[in-house]
């Protein structure tokens, strides 16, 4: 781990519920598309994959959002499809298509010949990304590791791309549900194994992203998705963890149960209801429609206002409800990060 003290620690004296001279802000998916620095670097390699797996050029993705953008936290530049790959399913990344999986998993048998990943063998490269990332950054701004949820890897793993519907790993589900479980916990066992080496590479903070929550009916979710994130939240306890269910709407209560310090909550969500639901202890993080940077800057910067008061000063950590959506220009997200500075300052 890194020893250098945080310069900007805001994001973590958030998460410990102390009072803050202002609101801390990042944006999932930062590292990434919006940026034409990031399509440069990525243009310079054979792909996506081959910059997941380039500690150096992963690092300098990482960090360019905190140089460009002026954000309170980097998040490590990755994908959580990576577990699969190490389990022993590789995918590929495919320009305006999103990951493929050349082989998916059907069967008992399918699953004999997966293993629950080796960090140190086949994931090694994140960790080393981290390091440099630690490094480079010197306490600039912390930290944040991260990876799927169980069952989001699970969908991709099943489905074998993308769907609107994950109609092949939601079956499974009604037709072979002891399948199921045994596959959501080999990937239980890689994610635990892969966020503890991320902690002692020097990540602050990790964050379970469970993009498909919401496909679920509630009963599924607490059967499939909630138990296996719940393993993961008690295995893990050297860093805070925040856990993004998008979707979950139903379940919120539940999730406000779990043993991690921050909830994410996507744009669908009153804000007031996850509170009342979710209990006053959590951070909270999130929540503005990623849409809404498609505005002009005067409205953004009301939305941005509007949602500020709304969450309060405290135990807030400002973000999009989701990822930040490709075409939207660097100047909106400067706007939306500047406003939550400014704006959150005057609210205490
Ligand atoms: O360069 C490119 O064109 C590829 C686009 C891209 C990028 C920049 C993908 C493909 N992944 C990433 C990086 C990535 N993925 C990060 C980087 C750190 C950051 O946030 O800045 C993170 C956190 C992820 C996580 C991720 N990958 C999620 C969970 C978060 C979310 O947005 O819901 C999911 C679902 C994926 C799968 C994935 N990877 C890439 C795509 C296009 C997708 C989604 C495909 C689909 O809709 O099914």
């Amino acid at each position: 781990m890194s020893d250098s003290p945080l310069k900007n620690d805001l994001l973590l004296r958030t998460i410990r519920g102390e009072k803050t001279e202002r609101t801390p802000v990042w944006l999932m998916r930062q590292a990434g598309r919006i940026l034409p620095e990031y399509r440069a670097v990525r243009a310079k390699l054979s792909g996506f994959v081959e910059l997941v797996k380039t500690p150096e050029r992963a690092a300098e993705v990482t960090i360019q959002p905190v140089d460009i953008l002026d954000v309170d936290a980097a998040i490590i530049f990755s994908d959580i499809l990576v577990i699969p790959e190490a389990m022993g399913l590789p995918y590929e990344m495919v320009e305006s298509r999103g990951p493929v999986f050349p082989r998916t998993v059907r069967s008992a048998s399918d699953i004999d010949r997966l293993k629950v990943a080796d960090i140190s063998d086949d994931l090694a490269y994140t960790p080393e990304a981290i390091k440099l990332v630690k490094k480079e950054l010197d306490g600039r701004v912390p930290l944040i590791g991260f990876a799927g949820a169980p069952w989001t890897i699970f969908a991709y793993m099943i489905e074998g791309s993308g769907s609107k519907t994950f109609s092949k790993a939601r079956a499974m589900l009604y037709q072979q549900p002891e399948l199921a479980d045994r596959l959501l916990q080999m990937i239980t066992e890689s994610t635990i194994r892969y966020l503890r080496a991320q902690i002692e590479a020097g990540a602050d903070v990790v964050q379970i992203f469970d993009s498909w929550a919401g496909i679920l009916p509630p009963i599924h979710f607490e059967r499939f998705s909630l138990r296996y994130i719940r393993q993961i939240c008690e295995a893990i306890h050297q860093v805070p963890i925040t856990v993004f269910a998008k979707g979950a709407y139903a379940s919120i209560s539940q999730i406000g149960q779990l043993d991690c310090a921050t909830v994410g909550i996507d744009w669908n969500t009153d804000i007031r209801h996850a509170r009342s639901k979710i209990g006053a202890e959590k951070v909270l993080q999130g929540n503005l429609d990623p849409a809404a940077l498609y505005a002009d800057f005067g409205e953004i910067q009301q939305a941005t206002r509007q949602m500020l008061d709304t969450f309060g000063a405290e135990r807030h950590i400002a973000n999009l409800g989701h990822g930040v959506y490709p075409d939207i220009s660097p100047d909106h997200v400067r706007c939306f990060i500047n406003e939550v500075k400014e704006y959150s300052s005057k609210l205490r």
